[in-house]
């Protein structure tokens, strides 16, 4: 015989939590505990509300200790998908959210949820880190290393599984999608539903013949959503790109696209010496020309130091709610001149354990 005295303890705090930040009066939250009381001892779970998985789906958002987005928590939309049974129905609801979240440019702050693990034979999973993200190609036999390095596993796996790619730095990767223990499938995106932004400079005119470029919307897909104790295994969410995630990271960092020497080149900088600060210089440029771009673009983008000031407020907000926050400088510090931005001298930041919440799961090709 099977206990579910934790998930009902689970579900019982997140209702309170949940219902006295709604303002629910105080005996619906005890009917409403009580009816998941008996929910649990029937089937062993029990299922959200469109209104808890709603909320609750905002509170992860608003726990999480490395997001410096924090501010505009209370605006995600949840799109509840889960009703979604078979691969295609996910996959069509995917491509609506990548629809939706990316809105012309105008970029909409969305978690879509499916369906949670509960029942493993049903359970949803999205083999894809990013809804939208590229290829990597190792190289071998010759050939040269092609696109971003962090995805050189998972492009394996898609390829094993029939998808083709052009060997290209910048191929969008399908979706895949799995039910259960059975096999995954893979659904190309329609490339009218991916806008990219080619780079360019607001003053270093030969900008784009470096050939750089990036996706407007970062669709995280491969976190688990945890709310009262029910464990959502696809839940994927997006805001806007803070610059310094494509201009330091993806495009800066030597294990991705290591981009740095060539920006460096293009500006004529003396590479012999580190005393010319020239990976200082070409990231600082890099990272205005990804500025540039998304604005002339008309693609939502944050500048890290107007990030960095919306979380200040953020902090405030949620001391004026009687609330802690949780948060982890090393990752809330932005990876370009840190020191400038008032996260630097934050030394009240510390991680609680929150919930809900937004954490790693084992990879679904692991
Ligand atoms: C992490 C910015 C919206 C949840 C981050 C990071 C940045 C960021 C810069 C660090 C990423 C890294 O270093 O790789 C923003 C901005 C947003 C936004 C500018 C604009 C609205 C959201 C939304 C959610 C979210 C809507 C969820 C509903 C997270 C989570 C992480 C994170 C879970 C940690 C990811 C990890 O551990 O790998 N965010 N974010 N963020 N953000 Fe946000
Ligand atoms: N650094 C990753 C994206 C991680 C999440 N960042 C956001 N999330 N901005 C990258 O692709 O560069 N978001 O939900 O907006």
């Amino acid at each position: 015989e099977k206990s579910y005295g934790k998930l009902t303890g689970q579900a019982e705090s997140f209702i309170r939590l949940c219902y006295t930040e709604l303002e629910k009066p105080e005996q619906l939250i005890a009917e409403r505990i009580q009816a998941i009381h008996k929910e649990i001892e029937q089937s062993g779970t029990y299922n959200h509300t469109e209104e808890e998985l709603a909320h609750g789906a905002k509170m992860a958002w608003r726990h999480n200790s490395r997001c410096i987005g924090r501010l505009f928590w209370h605006t995600l939309e949840v799109n509840d998908a889960r009703q979604a049974e078979t691969a295609e129905e996910v996959a069509a609801a995917l491509l609506q959210h990548v629809q939706q979240a990316n809105n012309g440019g105008r970029i909409r702050p969305m978690i879509t949820v499916f369906r949670s693990g509960g029942n493993p034979e049903k359970a949803v999973r999205i083999w894809n880190h990013q809804l939208i993200r590229y290829a990597g190609y190792p190289g071998q036999g010759g050939l040269a290393r092609a696109g971003d390095p962090a995805s050189d596993v998972f492009t394996a796996v898609c390829r094993r599984l029939g998808w083709q790619g052009n060997g290209g730095d910048f191929d969008v990767l399908p979706l895949v999608v799995s039910i259960g223990e059975e096999e995954p499938r893979w659904f190309a995106i329609p490339p009218e539903l991916v806008q990219e932004v080619p780079l360019t400079h607001p003053e270093i005119e030969r900008f784009p013949e470096l050939g750089l470029r990036w996706y407007s919307v970062p669709v995280v897909s491969d976190m688990l959503l945890e709310i009262g104790g029910i464990s959502y295994t696809a839940a994927p969410f997006n805001g806007w790109y803070m610059e310094t995630e494509i201009g330091s990271r993806n495009l800066g960092d030597t294990s991705r696209y290591n981009r740095l020497p060539a920006v460096a080149d293009l500006l004529g900088l003396d590479r012999s010496t580190n005393t010319s600060l020239w990976k200082d210089r070409a990231l600082l440029e890099l990272n205005r020309a990804v500025l540039h771009s998304f604005k002339q673009a008309g693609v939502s983008i944050v500048d890290h130091h107007t990030a960095a000031d919306q979380f200040a407020r953020f902090q405030e907000q949620e001391k004026q709610q009687g609330r802690q926050v949780s948060g982890k400088w090393g990752w809330l510090i932005p990876p370009m001149s840190p020191s400038s931005t008032p996260v630097w001298n934050d030394n009240t930041l510390k991680e609680l354990n929150l919930s809900p919440r937004l954490i790693y799961q084992q990879a679904a090709y692991a």
